[in-house]
C-alpha cells in the first residue's frame, strides 16, 4: 500500500476511533464571541433510520470507527458507487425551528431526521478552542462533524455543546445532526403528554470561540439571607490554579478580584450598600463584567430575594401576590415552537397585557430568550422540568435523565432575577415510588440553588361520598415551598355552578398556589354559558373559580390554563378542537377570548389591592 494513503488511514482511524466527546457546560452563550449556524439546513427524513442502523439493526457509530451511514456525509468516487442519499440534493428545513410547523407532511412524524450544514471557519489559533453549542434539539440528538461522533444528547429542552478544535477544517466542514423525536415510556417525558411532539433542531446552533482557559458559567446573587451583599461564584474550564477573575458593576463602580481554586472555581463576596431591588413593577438589571486574563463575559442581572412565611409569598421580605398565567413554548401566529427573541416579547407582552407579575413556563425548559426578557419587562417565572404524568419512578436512568434536565437548566438560569420557581414535577400520581422520585429532584434544586422557591403542581382529591370538599394531602407537599395544585372544577369536574358550592381542605401550612385552571373555548364561537366550548361557558368558569380561589387561606396566586391554544394529539374533536388544546385566553389565530378580559379584571382588582 502506497505509504501517504496507508498514514492516512490510520489517522482516520484513530480520529474516528476517539471516543464520542463529552458534553461542555456554556452558559450565558448569547454573550460569547459566536457565529450562527441557523438558517437553512439540509436534511434527509428518515423514518427507518437508515442511516444510522445497518441491515441487522447494528449502528454505524456502535464500533470505534463509523462505518457507514449518512453521518459521514459521503459522496461518491465515480459513478459505479452506490451511494443512497445525498445531503446536497436533499430538501432544507430552517434552524431554528421545529419540523412539524415546517412541512404538512411532517406535521405527525415521529421518528429520525438527518440535518447537515456545510460551513467554514478559520481554525482556532493556537491557545483558542472552538465548541458547537445547540440550545435545544428534541428529543434525541446524534452529533457528528467530518464524519467523527461527537456525541448523543438527550432530552429535548435543554442546551449541549461540544469542542470542535482539534476536528475543525477551514474550508468544507460537514455537520451531521441526527435528531429523533420517538417518544419512549422510560423518557422524560414519557409517552403521554398534552402537547405536540415537536422534533428537529428547535433553537438556536452556533460557534463559540473561547481561550484554552474560559469561563464557563457564573453565579451572581445576593448573599442568601442578606439584600447588601452580593455573592459571585466563576466557573473556568481549563483553569490552572492561581489564575486571577475579576468581577465589575461598573454602574456601581464595584469590582473584585478572585483566586480561582483547584476546581477552576473562584468564589467571592462584595458589599454592595445602594443596590435597588428587582420588582416586576421595576425591573433594576445592573451590568456585570467578569475578566480572566484571556478573555471577558458580560451579563445583566437583577438582585431580589423570594422566600415564603407561613402562607405568604414575599418578594423583598414583602408579602405579594402572583398573578399569573401559564404558557406552552409555542407561537400562535406563525405555528410551531416558540424560540426567538421575538417570540419570548410577543407571549410575555400579552401576558404584561394581562396584568400579570408571574408566568408559569409550562411543562419543560423554555427557551432562554423567556426569561431574559422577563428579566428586563418584569414578569416573575416558573420554570419546570417535564417530569409529567406517569413516568417510570423506580427506573434510575429516568431519574437520571430528570436530574440532568433539572441540573442543566438551573445552570443557564441561575443568574435570571425573573426566575423565582423551580417546579420539579406536573400532576403525577400519588405513590411512595413517586414521592421518592420527585423528593431526590427538590434535594437536587435546593443543593445547587437554595435561594428561589421549589414546587410541583400537584393534584386534588375530593372527600370520599362528598365530592364538594376537595382535600389536598399529597405526600410531597411537606418538601415543596408552596403548596401548588392544578383543579378544574367547571370543566373536568362538574359545571360550572358546582365552583361555587366547593369547600376545601389543605394540610400544609404553606402558601397556596393554583398552578392551573381553566376550560376550553373555541374562539369565536358564543352562546349561552352553559354550552360547553364557547367562550361564555369559559368566562363563566374564571368568573366563578376566581372568587372561590379567594376564599381559599393563603390563596397567593395562580396560573390558569393558559395563555394561548396549543397543539395537542390528545385532542380530537371535529371543528372544536381539530387537534388543538383550545384552553387559551387567546386563539391559536391570536385573538382573545372573553376570558381574557374577565382575568384581567380580577388581576387590575389585585394589583390595586
Ligand atoms: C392539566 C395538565 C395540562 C393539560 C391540561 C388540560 O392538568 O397539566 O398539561 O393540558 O390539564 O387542558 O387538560
Amino acid at each position: 500500500m502506497n505509504k501517504t494513503l496507508w498514514y492516512f488511514l490510520l489517522g482516520f482511524a484513530v480520529l474516528a476511533a476517539a471516543p464520542a466527546r463529552s458534553e461542555v457546560a456554556i452558559a450565558d452563550v448569547f454573550a460569547r464571541h459566536t457565529t450562527s449556524l441557523n438558517g437553512k439546513w439540509h436534511v434527509i427524513v428518515d423514518p427507518y433510520d437508515t442511516g444510522y442502523i445497518d441491515y441487522r439493526g447494528k449502528p454505524y457509530d456502535e464500533s470505534p470507527k463509523i462505518s457507514g451511514g449518512f453521518a459521514l456525509d459521503h459522496h461518491p468516487k465515480d459513478k459505479t458507487e452506490l451511494v443512497e442519499y445525498n445531503f446536497d440534493t436533499s430538501t432544507t428545513l430552517k434552524v431554528p425551528g421545529d419540523w412539524n410547523s415546517q412541512d404538512d407532511k411532517l406535521l405527525y412524524y415521529e421518528g429520525s431526521v438527518w440535518y447537515r450544514k456545510k460551513f467554514d471557519v478559520k481554525k482556532p489559533e493556537a491557545g483558542r478552542r472552538l465548541f458547537v453549542y445547540f440550545g435545544a434539539a428534541n428529543y434525541e440528538a446524534d452529533v457528528y462533524l467530518n464524519g467523527v461522533k461527537l456525541g448523543k444528547h438527550i432530552g429535548g429542552y435543554t442546551p449541549f455543546a461540544y469542542e470542535i478544535t482539534s476536528l475543525v477544517r477551514e474550508t468544507g466542514n460537514s455537520l451531521v445532526v441526527r435528531v429523533n423525536n420517538v417518544r419512549h415510556p422510560e423518557g422524560v417525558p414519557t409517552t403521554n403528554t398534552d402537547w405536540w411532539n415537536y422534533g428537529g433542531i428547535t433553537r438556536d446552533v452556533m460557534l463559540v470561540e473561547e481561550p484554552a482557559t474560559f469561563i464557563s458559567n457564573f453565579l451572581v446573587r445576593l448573599k442568601p439571607g442578606t439584600t447588601n451583599t452580593i455573592e459571585v461564584r466563576v466557573q473556568l474550564d481549563g483553569a490552572a490554579r492561581g489564575n486571577a477573575v475579576t468581577v465589575k458593576f461598573p454602574s456601581l463602580n464595584l469590582s473584585a478580584e478572585m483566586a480561582v481554586d483547584e476546581n477552576g472555581v473562584a468564589h467571592g463576596e462584595i458589599e454592595a450598600s445602594n443596590l435597588v431591588l428587582w420588582t416586576p413593577e421595576h425591573p433594576t438589571l445592573y451590568n456585570v463584567e467578569i475578566f480572566t486574563s484571556a478573555e471577558s463575559v458580560k451579563d445583566r442581572v437583577g438582585f431580589r430575594t423570594i422566600t415564603t412565611s407561613g402562607r405568604k409569598v414575599l418578594l423583598n421580605g414583602k408579602p405579594v401576590f402572583l398573578r399569573g398565567i401559564c404558557i406552552h413554548e409555542e407561537n400562535p401566529r406563525r405555528g410551531g415552537r416558540a424560540w426567538s427573541e421575538d417570540d419570548a416579547r410577543m407571549l410575555l407582552g400579552w401576558a404584561k397585557e394581562l396584568g400579570c407579575n408571574f408566568v408559569r413556563l409550562a411543562h419543560y425548559p423554555h427557551n432562554e430568550h423567556m426569561a431574559r426578557v422577563a428579566d428586563e419587562i418584569g414578569i416573575m417565572c416558573w420554570e419546570e422540568v417535564p417530569v409529567y404524568w406517569t413516568i417510570h419512578w423506580t427506573d434510575s436512568s429516568t431519574l437520571a435523565n430528570a436530574q440532568k434536565q433539572l441540573s442543566d437548566l438551573i445552570a443557564r438560569d441561575q443568574n435570571r432575577a425573573s426566575v423565582v420557581v423551580w417546579s420539579v414535577a406536573n400532576e403525577t400520581p400519588i405513590s411512595e415510588a413517586r414521592t421518592k422520585f420527585l423528593k431526590t429532584l427538590v434535594d437536587e434544586a435546593r443543593s445547587l440553588d437554595g435561594t428561589r422557591l421549589i414546587s410541583a403542581a400537584m393534584e386534588v382529591d375530593s372527600e370520599p361520598g362528598n365530592p364538594l370538599h376537595k382535600i389536598v394531602d399529597d405526600p410531597f407537599g411537606q418538601y415543596t415551598d408552596l403548596c401548588s395544585f392544578n383543579e378544574y372544577t367547571g370543566w373536568y369536574d362538574g359545571l360550572p355552578e358546582k365552583i361555587d358550592r366547593i369547600s376545601w381542605s389543605i394540610k400544609y401550612d404553606k402558601p397556596v398556589f393554583i398552578s392551573e385552571f381553566g376550560a376550553d373555548a373555541k374562539q369565536g364561537m358564543h352562546a349561552d354559558a352553559l354550552t360547553r366550548f364557547s367562550e361564555e361557558y369559559q368566562a363563566d368558569v374564571y368568573k366563578r373559580t376566581l372568587p372561590m380561589l379567594e376564599k381559599i387561606p393563603g390563596f397567593s396566586g395562580c396560573t390558569p390554563w393558559i395563555l394561548c391554544d396549543f397543539r395537542s394529539p390528545r385532542r380530537l374533536l371535529p371543528e372544536i378542537q381539530d387537534g388543538w388544546n383550545i384552553k387559551g385566553v387567546i386563539g391559536h389565530d391570536g385573538k382573545k377570548k372573553m376570558a381574557f378580559n374577565v382575568l384581567k379584571n380580577f388581576y387590575a382588582e389585585k394589583a390595586a389591592e
